[in-house]
């Protein structure tokens, strides 16, 4: 029997049908996926295995009870609060939260201990679409729906790669713009991504150029009177001012050539359907705000919103960003859409909560939070469902900064995180699949997150471990038996979001039964009492401001600053989620790109130095990092890209934001992770080598970046000076101390090849030389395990002697790109044929841009070969 639940991952939110044995399937009747998954979802099924969980509560590394661990988090929080009060104490929590875990953290901190200091990896994430909602629209709402997307003429795609970050909502755009050619598409990236290969016009923007391009559409728009005068006269405030700011703009800002910017802007003006996506291109900017207001701002002119078909649309990151927004996840926000600032939203709040005080200001954001610990001004913090050790900028100051902390919780699902490394107590939480709950998409629609798996070991939801401590610390008001409970306060709350005016309305579910909430079917909101439910919001011209208007805002580009150095843009890889505790499980999604990478123009990389498959070292003032040279045109010229998944877990210099020292947006406070100033040079190997082994290896060489396989693990690694014993080095980068070795050296080459064999199968294979190695790792990685003889496990490059698959394409059937390769030179002319040939692209379909890419440049589109 299968459970219908959501996927765990992005904000498209997809329906999935899981089974306790691990099958996963896109729920056919869940209106975000309709039955598609992609790479990442259909691979959930792999990561449900308890290697590596947290599985009971531990003070200071060792196991204990619940109730010594929440009695000691209970005891400091309270400690810390009168000896120093409220504010000294903090939780950072995350957009992965299901919306009950969020609104009782919420719930505790702001009404309860008094303070707002409790902020969100959103923050990272959501803070400038929040803060861009809320200046043009009174409150923080995302007007369109997903159908919106397929019913516009144009989608423009503005700082998103949404074919590996949305990919659902990418393959439903690809559908529609094959059923409807003439559906146009415009991608706006400093980089060409896989998202590329889907539009109809690439707009290589100059970083941070996209306030002077839509300031320049905004001059344009009114130059060609295509400016909707009733709709304005009757709906929007500020036009004026803001279409001045325009008018002060140059768009040759944008970087952009003035043929392309007129092209765009035809384009745009004479579409009536236009959709403008946005995601963390424009969010985590030092303008990141502005560059949301001057999208909004166009469609605000033109009326083009919360109509079928039109719409700006800031897609979500996480699962459950859009509820913990609901909720007042951030330090500026009360649940519900409502403000701190407003002394009777705050008094309404306290009442319904009959909460003992309620907090009278924003708390810390979340750089300043770090800041706050690194200074010493919090004594106690909770961090919950997130690794800021990885994620934050200037990670390793935030490491020690949480170091820094006297005393520091983290309720994580695995034992070991890179944030989780330096708590004083870690608290086991049940995962994906072991709890329940509700989470909001990117188009408002709140979906169940159902149980299918028991909580393994003493593991416990988020929601009941921070309300037993709650009820430690003293509070009524947490005795909650179930997320449904939970959830009908919340939805009760909302009541007050009405009262005020505001959007966010859920009184329709206010009295959902336990039953009710147990089948609860998606459902977008708002969900009035009186059943009026409305897919999208501002069709009406109603606002949220006092007087009913949206207000356009006027916007200024940053000033371009001179840099000694290269701008680094970090993001996204297709198949890995953040810092990999869950992807990182599947050796499926690990073989796509196995190693932390710099993208680098070709001629940066020969300015520099640096040949294929070379190292690249980056430093800042803060920290470094080492990573694989990518060579490739599809950054431009000094500027890189870096994946920010890579971690101290699973690599030994790959995790990029030690390097990221990143200004922040003004009113947001979101750091601006897409441009950090860094210096990049070779990075001087004596010797490069691949390992393959039955056991986990660690990374622990100057270069070291490991990840699963089937057979144990592998790992790519180089070192600075040439070890004095190969043996030793072998068994020590592959973890096997016993077995007899076999080593095999050409002295001409410098290759040296180890084999280690543990009664009479293959442990560990090491491969080591001073270039970058080129041998078939898929063989080296199939022969463990294996009784092959150890000098023929090492003889030859391709092991095995089967062909070498390359870089895997196609996760669903491990189609590597070396296979696609042979697929084309035989005459493969379509997506199609290459998947009627080698099977890539016919489950999840997430590959589709590469494979259509690979058909269009006929050469590798992504390969950490
Ligand atoms: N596979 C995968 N999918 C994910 C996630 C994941 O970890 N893995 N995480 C999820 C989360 S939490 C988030 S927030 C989303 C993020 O989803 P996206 O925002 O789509 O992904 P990113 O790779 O962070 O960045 C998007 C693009 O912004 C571009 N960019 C950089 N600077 C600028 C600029 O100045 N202007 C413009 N116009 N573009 C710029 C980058 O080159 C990059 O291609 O993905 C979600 N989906
Ligand atoms: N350089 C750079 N840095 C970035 C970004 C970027 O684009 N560039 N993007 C930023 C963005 S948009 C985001 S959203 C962040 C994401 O960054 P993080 O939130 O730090 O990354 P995750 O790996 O998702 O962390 C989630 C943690 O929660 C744990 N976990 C999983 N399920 C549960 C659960 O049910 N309960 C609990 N308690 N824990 C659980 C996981 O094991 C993991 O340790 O990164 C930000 N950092
Ligand atoms: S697009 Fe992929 S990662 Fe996002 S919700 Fe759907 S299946 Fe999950
Ligand atoms: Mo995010």
């Amino acid at each position: 029997m299968s459970t219908s639940t959501t996927c765990p991952y992005c904000g498209v939110g997809c329906g999935v049908l899981a089974t306790r044995d691990g099958t996963i399937k896109g729920d056919p009747d869940h209106p975000s996926n309709f039955g598609r998954l992609c790479s990442k979802g259909a691979a959930l099924g792999e990561t449900l295995g308890l290697e590596g969980r947290l599985l009971a509560p531990q003070i200071a590394g060792r196991k204990t009870g619940w109730d010594a661990a929440l009695d000691l988090v209970a005891k400091k929080f309270t400690d810390a609060i009168s000896d120093h009060g409220p504010n000294s104490v903090a939780f950072y929590v995350s957009g992965q939260f299901l919306t009950e875990d969020y609104y009782v953290a919420n719930k505790l901190m702001k009404g309860y201990i008094g303070s707002a200091n409790i902020d969100t990896n959103s923050r990272l994430c959501m803070a400038s679409s929040v803060a861009g909602h809320i200046r043009a629209f009174g409150t923080d709402t995302v007007p369109g729906t997903y159908e919106d997307l397929e019913q516009a003429d144009l989608i423009v795609l503005v700082g998103s790669n949404l074919a590996w970050c949305h990919p659902v909502l990418y393959q439903r755009i690809a559908a529609a713009k094959e059923a409807r050619p003439e559906l146009t598409v415009v991608n706006i990236d400093p980089r060409r991504t896989a998202t590329t290969q889907l539009a109809d016009l690439h707009l290589q923007i100059a970083p941070d150029g996209d306030i002077a391009l839509f300031n320049g559409l905004l001059s344009y728009l009114v130059d060609t009177q295509m400016i909707d005068l009733a709709y304005v006269h009757d709906h929007v405030s500020n036009c004026r001012d803001a279409v001045l700011a325009a008018r002060a703009t140059d768009p040759l800002g944008s970087g952009l050539r003035a043929q392309d910017l007129r092209t765009f802007y035809r384009l745009w003006a004479g579409t009536e359907k236009v959709v403008t996506v946005f995601s963390q291109g424009v969010n985590q900017s030092r303008c990141g705000t502005d560059k949301v207001n001057a999208i909004l701002n166009c469609h605000l002119v033109t009326g083009r919103i919360g109509k079928p078909g039109m719409g700006p649309f800031s897609v979500t990151g996480q699962p459950n960003a859009m509820g913990g927004r609901e909720v007042g996840g951030l330090a500026n926000m009360l649940a519900c859409h409502l403000d701190i600032a407003n002394p009777d939203h705050r008094m309404a709040v306290q009442n319904a909560w009959q909460s003992p005080t309620i907090c009278t200001r924003p708390g810390l954001k979340a750089v300043d939070l770090f800041q706050a610990c690194a200074d010493g001004r919090i004594k106690a913090l909770w961090i919950m469902s997130t690794n800021p050790a990885v994620s934050m900028p200037d990670a390793d100051g935030v490491a020690r900064a949480i170091a820094n902390v006297p005393f520091t919780v983290v309720t994580d699902i695995m034992a070991r995180t890179d944030t989780g490394d330096l708590a004083g107590v870690l608290l086991p939480a049940a995962g994906w699949g072991e709890k329940s709950g509700t989470v909001t998409n990117s188009e408002r629609r709140i979906s169940r997150q159902r149980a299918f798996l028991p909580a393994p070991g003493m593991a416990r939801p988020d929601w009941d471990i921070i309300s037993d401590v709650a009820r430690r610390m003293g509070f009524q008001g947490f005795e909650y038996d179930s997320p449904a409970a939970i959830f009908r306060e919340y939805a009760r709350l909302t009541e007050l979001s009405v009262t005020f005016g505001k959007d966010l309305d859920l009184t329709g579910l206010s009295d959902l039964s336990d039953d009710g909430y147990e089948t609860l079917a998606p459902v977008q909101w708002p969900v009035p009492r009186d059943g009026m439910a409305r897919g999208r919001f501002f069709g009406n011209g109603q606002y949220f401001h006092t007087g009913g208007k949206a207000r356009m805002i006027p916007t200024v580009p940053p000033q371009v600053e001179t840099r000694d150095g290269f701008l680094l843009n970090t993001g996204r890889i297709r198949d890995q989620w953040h810092t990999m505790t869950r992807t990182g499980k599947s050796p499926r999604l690990s073989r796509h790109l196995a190693e932390p990478y710099i993208e680098i123009h070709p001629l940066d990389a020969a300015d520099i130095g640096v040949g294929p498959a070379d190292l690249i070292q980056l430093s800042s003032s803060h920290g470094r990092g080492v990573f694989r040279a990518l060579i490739a045109d599809k950054a431009q010229r000094g500027q890189l890209f870096a994946p920010m998944h890579w971690t101290r877990q699973r690599s030994s210099a790959g995790w990029v934001n030690a390097s990221v020292l990143c200004g922040r947006d003004p009113v947001s406070g979101q750091p601006a992770l897409k441009s950090a100033v860094v210096q990049a040079k070779r990075f001087a190997a004596a010797w490069y080598g691949f390992a393959a082994s039955a056991a986990p290896m660690q990374p622990n060489r100057p270069y070291a970046a490991v990840s699963l396989t089937d057979t144990g693990s592998r790992g790519e690694v180089a070192g600075i000076k040439p070890p004095p014993d190969w043996e030793a080095e072998a068994r020590a980068i592959t973890a096997i101390s016993d077995g007899t070795i076999s080593t095999l050296h050409d002295a001409g080459s410098g290759l040296v090849r180890v084999a280690i064999t543990v009664n009479d199968r293959i442990a560990a294979l090491f491969f080591a030389s001073p270039r970058p190695v080129a041998l078939n790792r898929d063989a080296v990685v199939a022969l463990i395990g294996t009784d092959t003889p150890p000098l023929q496990a090492l003889a030859g490059r391709s092991g095995s002697g089967r062909a070498d698959a390359g870089a895997v394409i196609c996760s669903c059937f491990s189609v590597g790109i070396n296979t696609l390769r042979e697929a084309l030179a035989a005459g493969a002319t379509s997506v199609e044929a290459l998947g009627a040939v080698t099977c890539a692209g016919t489950n999840c379909g997430s590959c589709k841009p590469e494979l259509a890419a690979l058909l269009s440049v006929a050469r590798l589109p992504m390969a950490a070969e």
